[in-house]
Parts: C-alpha cells; structure tokens; sequence
C-alpha cells in the first residue's frame, strides 16, 4: 500500500522543557554534526525535505493565559503548574508547533523524521502523523505507534510523581489524559489520537506503579527487557508486527534510553539492564524491512551528561535512525 520511501520530512526540535536537565534540546545538533543527514542523503539515497537546521524551542514563550497558580507555587512566573505538570502551557505550544510541521511533512507522503529533543516532542510527532494518515488515501489504516523506550511515558498529571511531561506523552496521545484548559493541551482533538490498541511498547524495564495499572487496564501490549530475555528480539519484533498487522502504517518512537547505558549513556533518565546496540538497531531494521514505517523520531540525547562526551551516545543514535530508514548490510 506504500512504496519505498525516499522522500524524508526532516524535523529537529531543539527542545527540552518536558524535563528538567538542560542539554537535550542540543540532541539534534550533535547528531547532525556527526553527518547523519548528509548520509542519509548520500549513503541512503533520500531527499530530504522541512528544515534541515535545528529549531530552537526552548526559546519560544507561550501566550500567558492562565496565571491563577502563578503566586502559588515556586515555579516560573509565566508557565506555572498546573495539574501538577511542570511548563505545561510551553510543551503544549511546542507540541502543538511541532504537531502542525510532522502533519505537513506525513501529509505530502514523506516519512516524517524528527530528532529531539526530550520525549514530550512526541505529543506533536505521534499527532501530527496520525493526523496525516487519516486524511491520506493511501493509507486506509489508523496509525500504529511502537514505542521503544526503558519507560511506558504513560502517566497522567495525576499519576505522575514528578510532574516532568516527558513522562506523559502516550497518556495525551490515547486520550486517556485530556485537558480543556486554554493553552494547556486543549488543541489535541480525536483526530490527532491514537488507540490504545494499536500501541505496542518494546524494552520497558521502569515503569511506574500507576503506570502498571493503566498498561494492565487498558490491556495495552507491551514487550518487557524480560520478554526479550526470554524469548530473543527476533522473536519478540515478530509478535509486535504480527499484532499490528499488515498495511497498517506505523510510527516508531525510539527513545535512545532504550539502550543500555553502555552503549547510550548521554541521557537523562538512564536505566541499566536496556538493550544492546545490535538489538536497538535490530528493532529498527525490522520496521524498516515492513515497508509500512511513516514515521521516525529519535529522542532523549543529551550531550551535557557524561564526562567522557557524547561520542558514544551519537554513534548509537546515528546507527538507530540509519536503520530505522533502511540502511542494508548486504
Ligand atoms: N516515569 C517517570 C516519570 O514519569 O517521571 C520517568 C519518566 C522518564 C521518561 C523518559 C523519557 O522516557
Ligand atoms: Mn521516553
Ligand atoms: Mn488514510
Ligand atoms: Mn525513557
């Protein structure tokens, strides 16, 4: 139902406020500086359309709207708390900017790229394509989302202990979090949502207890580190493609933290016990071999992190995505 892909809607979002560590709005440009482009490019054989220079979201301010908690807590005067998420009104305007660009990329047929950037982007990556498949006549399916990541990112505002909305992306995308507040998520209407059965989790290894719960309660299909233990990730990609199913179009959010420490240090939120390059990149290469991927992100770089630099962390994500787009051995 898709041809192979060689148009690629490029989107690199320098943004970080989902999360409170400065550094990972610098993802895009430490990878793009490896030359990731310019080999997808010419080693891959794609044209690349969108902007291909960093977008500097951090910067952007949102319209104040709501400042009734704004002398009521400790943080910043112009984007409060509120349901005890941090920046919301600055994530939902960046979301909402980004949702708009992935939508225009997914509607003209490319593959939508995006490199983060902290997780909470994928509020407007995931939307965005959504958005795009529904209206596309090519794609008679709604969109499937895989989601590879150490965590589910499925809190609530209510759930959420630490109120850092990167935690919280897949929550407002299957419309199991809402909000009607102005400036505050009211833009994410049903047509930019996904279901929760057409989401598959792959990797999971910290998962909050509330989250458990809304992963159990909604029946949601997620692939533990133990399942991929246990079973081998050959395995485990047959089982998730075979739940999606064929001609159905899919998203892959690749959260690098994913990956082992070893292989991915330079990320905020780092859990040990992850994959191994080979398995990351083996996961990427599976999507890719369907011919039904539409959408890429790669987030949670952060080059501040380690002592001994991003190299490695920037050797992984660049292996990932040129996966994720294709790239053969042989
Ligand atoms: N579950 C924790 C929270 O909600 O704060 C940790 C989330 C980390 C999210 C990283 C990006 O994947
Ligand atoms: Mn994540
Ligand atoms: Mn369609
Ligand atoms: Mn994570």
């Amino acid at each position: 139902f898709l041809s192979k892909p060689t148009e690629l809607g490029v989107t690199l979002v320098g943004f970080s406020g989902g999360q409170c560590r400065p550094g990972t709005d610098a993802g895009p440009e430490v990878l793009t500086q490896a030359g990731l482009l310019t080999q997808l490019e010419s080693d891959l054989g794609y044209t690349l359309h969108g902007d291909t220079t960093v977008r500097n979201f951090n910067a952007y301010q949102p319209t104040v709207t709501d400042r009734d908690n704004a002398l009521s807590n400790s943080s910043t005067i112009d984007d409060p708390d509120h349901r005890g998420m941090k920046n919301p009104r600055s994530v939902s305007a960046v979301t909402e900017q980004i949702s708009e660009l992935v939508y225009q990329q997914a509607r003209s047929g490319r593959l939508a790229l995006t490199l983060g950037g902290d997780h909470s982007i994928a509020i407007g990556t995931v939307s965005g394509v959504a958005r795009a498949i529904r209206e596309r006549a090519d794609t008679p399916n709604d969109l499937a989302v895989i989601w590879v990541d150490a965590h589910a990112d499925i809190n609530t505002p209510e759930t959420s202990d630490s109120g850092n909305i990167h935690g919280m992306p897949v929550s407002f995308l299957t419309g199991l979090a809402t909000s009607s507040t102005p400036g505050i998520f009211d833009w994410l209407q049903p047509h930019h949502r996904i279901l929760t059965s057409k989401l598959v989790y792959i990797a999971l290894r910290d998962v909050d207890a509330g989250e458990k719960c809304i992963l159990r309660e909604n029946n949601i299909r997620a692939y533990s580190m133990h399942d991929i233990d246990r079973h081998g990730i050959g395995a485990i990609m047959d089982a998730a493609l075979a739940y999606i199913g064929p001609e159905t179009p899919i998203h892959l959010s690749f959260d690098v933290d994913a990956l082992d420490p070893m292989w991915a240090p330079s990320t905020g939120t780092p859990v040990r016990g992850g994959l191994t390059l080979r398995e990351g990149d083996f996961i990427c290469e599976a999507v890719a071999g369907t011919g039904q991927c539409v959408g890429f992100d790669l987030v949670e770089v952060n080059p501040s992190l380690v002592e001994g630099g991003v190299g490695d962390t920037v050797r992984a994500g660049v292996s990932l995505v040129r996966c994720g787009l294709g790239d053969t051995l042989l």
